[in-house]
């Protein structure tokens, strides 16, 4: 197996909505012993401590939950980003999904120096779609993806260079999808498969269609996985439980099929709140599923073809 350089970024973000405590994920999976479970595989795994936010002068906004702090951790997780991708591969520990408006602004910066196409596979039951005029929440962790596409209406945030090209995006998991969200969704060639999709046609063939455009573009892919993605009855550590989500079992195939495409170049951990885990349950998951991308398998052998 190939081994590789790993970056452990601590982001402990807790600003991209009201109920506290994504800040203590990082910890949860240095306890939970991320890095030790991908040392096992034979990697050389470096932990670079926690990032802090940038200081801003933004204003706060009335109706969007806490901007300046939120807009600081995009410039400072972008520099995070592009500076780890230029040692090895980055596993970003969260914080909430609000980290993810700067660690993918800072790997597609990464990729446009190298001339790589950006791919993003986000495993979310939620689209994360919102621009802040669209927030009904407030929450800026409801908001990434429409940041990292380029739609407007982010006028506080560092400018975005680099957009991914909305056909390089693939969202797998979807249940939870808001009204104007699905409205601009449906204008956009997202690649978007809701759990219907997953139930009519298996996850692997959704994942392997998608995986066969990233490895024909030669592209790099970032890939966003929030904890509730999976079924909260498997993952309860998470704010915004949504039933109906990912078996354990299919997100491992999620995983091994990552793993055996080669082509997963930097991964997000994100929405873990430890305050609300059942012995560290969900910690521990989200560790074997990233030790799952990184390798670790029952029996020593590909995927098959045709998945
Ligand atoms: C909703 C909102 C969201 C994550 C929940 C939910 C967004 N669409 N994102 N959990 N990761 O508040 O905008
Ligand atoms: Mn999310
Ligand atoms: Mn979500
Ligand atoms: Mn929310």
């Amino acid at each position: 197996m190939q081994t590789k350089r790993i970056l452990l970024v601590g982001a402990p973000v807790d600003s991209g909505k009201t109920r506290l405590g994504c800040l203590m994920g990082p910890d949860a999976y240095r306890t939970a012993r991320l890095g030790g479970a991908l040392s096992d595989l034979g990697h050389e795994v470096s932990d670079l401590g926690n990032v802090r936010p940038d200081a801003t002068d933004v204003a706060p906004r009335p109706g969007l939950h806490e901007l300046p702090l939120t807009i600081g951790w995009t410039s400072a997780l972008s520099r995070a980003a592009s500076e780890a991708m230029a040692q090895g591969m980055p596993i970003f520990m969260g914080g909430d999904h609000a980290l993810s408006l700067g660690t993918v602004h800072g790997v597609a910066a990464h990729a446009a120096a190298t001339g790589r196409p950006q791919f993003v596979l986000w495993l979310d039951a939620h689209s994360d779609f919102h621009t802040l005029e669209t927030t009904d929440s407030g929450n800026l962790h409801g908001t990434p993806l429409g940041y990292l596409t380029g739609r407007s209406g982010f006028d506080s945030f560092p400018p975005v260079p680099h957009p991914i090209p909305e056909d390089q995006v693939c969202i797998i998991g979807l249940r939870s999808v808001d009204t104007a969200e699905r409205n601009m969704l449906e204008k956009t060639a997202i690649r978007r498969h809701d759990m219907r999709d997953i139930d009519e046609n298996g996850i692997a063939k959704l994942l392997g269609g998608f995986l066969d455009i990233v490895a024909a573009a030669g592209g790099a892919l970032h890939v966003s996985l929030d904890v509730d993605f999976l079924d909260p009855s498997v993952a309860p550590a998470v704010g915004t439980t949504v039933p109906g989500g990912a078996t354990v079992r299919e997100a491992h195939l999620v995983m091994e099929m990552l793993h055996d495409s080669g082509l997963m170049t930097s991964l997000d951990l994100v929405e873990l709140n430890p305050m609300l885990d059942d012995r560290g349950r969900t910690a521990q998951l989200m560790v074997d599923l990233a030790a799952s991308a990184l390798g670790r398998r029952v029996f020593d052998r590909p995927t098959p073809r045709g998945l």
